[in-house]
């Protein structure tokens, strides 16, 4: 079943199979995690090319209509990541945010995506409830030994492929270098797979030199949402493993959604806007009509002369 549509920029094919979470961050390639936070805008990152998925945090709360301080539940968060991945064939890093209050919950948090089919989770050393990194000062990091507490359950309550990642937040908070540090060397010793390094700066070079001293003990994980100018080289040469895009396309879509409803409002009509929004052609492209009409050939008793029409009818008229 070919699912390529064109959406403005080329996008392809649904992929048939992925590589996993683990060899995307072990390569020696350096990998993109294209943020998504429903089944749609990760179908969309699926299609135009993206190996993997990032179930950001603030981006899933925002589609709520949630503040990033966890005023979404869990189970919440884990019903959108279960949409993202029945939507995709490729993996999922979900932000477990810190593991919504101790070990006993951060586990349990791990066993349910894990049973969702998510990849891998990514939990930060911050406390209950957590604030967006980028949000005031308040960022207290919580005691190392309680934090390696939550990993250690995570790793002892999930399979061998799931891959935890463990966030780091002592930059966010004004820490040193030397308090990233030793917390990566903890987080490494107690079982993570990878470290996510965070920083505010608009510049790039408290990570790199973060990079430069942790001297890939684990692979490096990084969101470079506010150093955004920095080119993907700099991270090639610096051997960071895995670039997550943390919000874009939550961000487009506010942008998109703005504009669109400034002037359907303020022209009363939509035949200005229709060439620049998708058509309902590629929406059911992208969500796969074809294969329900395809099913119900398979599925649904033949009525041949006064058959009903089917989603094939339908699609084809659109
Ligand atoms: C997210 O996408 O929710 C993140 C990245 O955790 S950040 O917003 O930079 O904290
Ligand atoms: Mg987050």
């Amino acid at each position: 079943m070919n699912k390529a549509i064109s959406f403005g920029a080329e996008l392809l094919p649904a992929t048939a199979s992925s590589t996993t979470l683990r060899e995307l961050i072990l390569s020696n390639d350096l990998t993109f995690l294209m943020e998504a936070h429903d089944g749609l805008s990760a179908a969309i990152a699926e299609r135009a090319g993206f190996r993997g998925l990032w179930a950001s945090g603030l981006s899933i709360a925002s589609a709520l209509g949630y503040r990033d301080a966890n005023e979404a539940s869990w189970t919440q968060v884990v019903d959108v990541v279960e949409r993202m991945v029945d939507a995709t064939n490729i993996p999922v890093l979900v932000d477990g945010d810190s593991g919504f209050g101790n070990f006993n919950n951060a586990r349990l948090v791990a066993r349910k995506l894990e049973q969702r089919g998510a990849s891998g989770i990514c939990l930060e050393d911050k406390s209950f409830p957590k604030m967006n990194s980028f949000v005031g000062d308040r960022h207290l990091l919580p005691d190392i030994d309680e934090f390696c507490g939550r990993l250690k359950a995570v790793k002892d309550t999930t399979g061998p492929d799931f891959v935890v990642v463990a966030r780091i937040e002592a930059l966010i908070a004004g820490h040193s270098l030397d308090e990233a540090l030793c917390r990566a060397d903890a987080y490494s010793e107690t079982g993570a797979d990878a470290i996510l390094i965070h920083s505010r700066e608009a510049v790039a070079d408290e990570i790199l030199t973060f990079t430069k001293e942790w001297n890939n003990k684990l692979p490096v994980v990084i969101v470079p949402t506010k150093y955004y100018k920095t080119p993907a080289s700099v991270y090639r040469d610096a051997g960071i493993s895995t670039v997550i895009w943390a919000n874009h396309s939550m961000r487009a879509a506010i942008a998109g959604m703005r504009d669109v409803c400034g002037r359907i409002r303020s022209e009363e009509s939509i035949a200005g806007i229709e060439d620049q929004v998708a058509g309902l052609d590629e929406l059911f492209r992208l969500m796969g009509y074809d294969e329900l009409a395809e099913a119900e050939e398979r599925y649904l008793p033949k009525q041949s002369a006064e058959r009903r029409p089917g989603a094939l009818d339908q699609f084809q008229k659109s």
